[in-house]
């Protein structure tokens, strides 16, 4: 449990001071809201956090909006003002039921201690089923303060709220023949591989009717990005091949993903040849943004599994595979290789140092899109982005929480020097309570992925997009962490090998190359296939 004191928990606080649940004060609540987040993300299991009301309250909402964007499971649990004052504008008061109502999948207002049991038990259950996301629970402290015999309901029975897990018999025949008749089937693959833990399940289907895979910056992990059928990323920052598949193919198996613009760039464009498959819990996700020809509404590791019993004969992807692995051939990612540091040699050699093995959080912008590029993600939960809120300070507490829930883990936030210093102040969290992350900022002094749209697409106008920065190795040994300064190419590898021997928090500074830009990348609505820095 992640979260900071006020008046208005004061009394769950006072439980909690000799309570069996490990209890880690941030020094932030929206360190907290992302700390549970980089647990669960890490875990599988559900995050928790808890703040005062008022601004304790609003501290944690960009980080319940981000949780509720990638349907991750957290109970913010939030106290509230004694239930005679509400809406008296009482001291540290705010409509947290009302504020959170659009980014949360539920939220409660406790008005009777009866009903807290049952509220608590509830909001793990919508958290944590269906398609996860953030539920919040605000209890006011006079609530707080009272006594009740404690009966914990065995069941949870809420009407209106029973996800549907198997997908109808009738549509996964028609999925079958789509799947048997194509030529050019690619699988798009979302962060509902990752949370159904559907993964092994996906990788048979792909092999099975030998069709390749691409995925979402969510997804990354779901499919090994080594497996010879792996495209990598798809979208405005995907890999030429992926986005040209998907742009040839004439079929299009999604799997819990939701066809977001970052990756169907202009819309009317978007694969026009292919048939669409859509595997989703969430009914209200399909045909939202694309109108899709078979709906299968359920859990994407029962489908999978659904489909695997029922595919008799598998489509013929030869020719197909042949037109990838030439694409694969001829238009790699690829980065100029100077004497300079660049950043996408540091995330490769941080993939080389850590054997791919380490959980890589990102910050937002240029350093999220080569952390998604450049290491290659073999397995789920390794990758903990913020993908549909894209917010900046969301790598490093997040970071700090998958290190709680995976203590044997190499932990790497790999982070903007803006975005860095969004939730810095959690060096002290992780410092004390010897949470030994490492950090590395890819410092270009920008705020590179904005001054990236400048350059091309303002005439190079950089209007406060550059950063005048603290001294980070300073910085990182005046909190008691160990920092290293990074100037010079060969010092990159060493640099890393250092981080990971150290047994503390560790911040490394890259001064890379301050004006690389992340390519290939499809302008703002454009089709996926005209991509600056692709293919032709
Ligand atoms: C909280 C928040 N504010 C603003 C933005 C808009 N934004 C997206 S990327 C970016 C620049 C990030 O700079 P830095 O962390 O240095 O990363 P770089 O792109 O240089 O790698 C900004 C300002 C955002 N995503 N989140
Ligand atoms: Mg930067």
């Amino acid at each position: 449990m992640f979260g900071y004191p006020g008046g208005n928990v004061l009394p769950i606080f006072d439980v909690l001071y000799d309570a069996d649940i490990k209890f880690i004060l941030t020094r932030h609540e929206q360190g907290a809201a992302h700390a549970a987040e980089g647990y669960a993300r890490a875990t599988g299991k559900t995050g928790v956090c808890i703040a005062t009301s008022g601004p304790g309250a609003t501290n944690l909402t960009t980080g319940i909006a981000n949780a509720y964007m990638d349907s991750i499971p957290i109970v913010a649990i939030t106290g509230q003002v004694k239930t005679f004052v509400i809406g008296n504008d009482a001291f540290q008061e705010a409509d947290i039921t009302g504020i959170t109502r659009p980014i949360t999948k539920h939220n409660y207002l406790v008005k009777d201690i009866k009903d807290l049991a049952r509220i608590i038990r509830e909001a793990f259950h919508i958290a944590s089923t269906g398609r996860p996301g953030p539920v919040v629970v605000d209890i006011p402290s006079d609530i707080q303060q009272q006594d009740i015999e404690f009966i914990w309901p065995q069941e949870v029975d809420i009407r209106g709220y029973k996800p549907t897990y198997f997908g109808h018999p009738g549509q996964i025949k028609k999925a079958v023949g789509l799947i048997a008749a194509a030529r050019r089937p690619i699988i798009y693959a979302g962060g509902g591989i990752i949370s159904s833990g559907a993964h092994s399940q996906l990788k048979e289907l792909a092999e099975k009717i030998q069709t390749p895979v691409t995925m979402t910056l969510m997804g990354l992990g779901g499919f090994s990005g080594t497996h010879k059928l792996s495209l990598g990323m798809l979208g405005m920052h995907g890999t030429a091949y992926a986005n040209h598949a998907t742009m040839e193919s004439d079929l299009i198996i999604a799997i819990g993903a939701r066809f977001d613009d970052r990756v169907t760039g202009k819309l009317d464009a978007f694969a026009p040849h292919a048939k669409i498959i859509h595997i989703d819990i969430d009914p209200a996700s399909i045909s939202k943004n694309v109108k899709v020809d078979v709906p299968i509404v359920g859990d994407a590791k029962n489908i999978i599994g659904q489909l695997l019993e029922e595919i008799k004969k598998t489509p013929d992807t030869a020719d197909w595979l042949k037109t990838i692995e030439n694409w694969k051939k001829k238009y790699p990612l690829k980065y100029e290789e100077t004497a300079k540091v660049k950043p996408q040699y540091v995330i490769e050699q941080i993939y080389e140092a850590t054997q791919g093995e380490a959980i890589i959080t990102t910050e937002v912008g240029q350093n999220q899109m080569w952390a998604a590029q450049w290491y290659k993600y073999a397995s789920p939960r390794t990758f903990i982005s913020s993908g549909g809120l894209g917010t900046m300070g969301f790598g490093f507490p997040a970071a700090m929480g998958a290190k709680v829930g995976c203590p044997d883990k190499i932990i790497f936030d790999i982070a903007g020097d803006g975005s860095i210093q969004m939730n810095i102040q959690e060096l002290a969290t992780c410092v004390c309570n010897k949470i030994n992350v490492k950090v590395a900022i890819l410092n270009n002094g920008y705020l590179g992925m904005v001054r990236q749209w400048q350059e091309l697409f303002y005439k190079k106008r950089y209007s406060y997009t550059c950063l005048y920065n603290p001294d980070f190795v300073k910085l990182a040994e005046s909190y008691g962490a160990f920092g290293i300064r990074v100037t010079k190419k060969e010092e990159v590898r060493p640099a890393i090998e250092k981080a990971i021997s150290t047994d503390n928090v560790v911040f490394i500074d890259f001064h890379i190359e301050p004006e690389e830009n992340v390519y290939p990348m499809v302008p703002a609505g454009e089709a996926i296939n005209r991509m600056i820095g692709g293919m032709a």
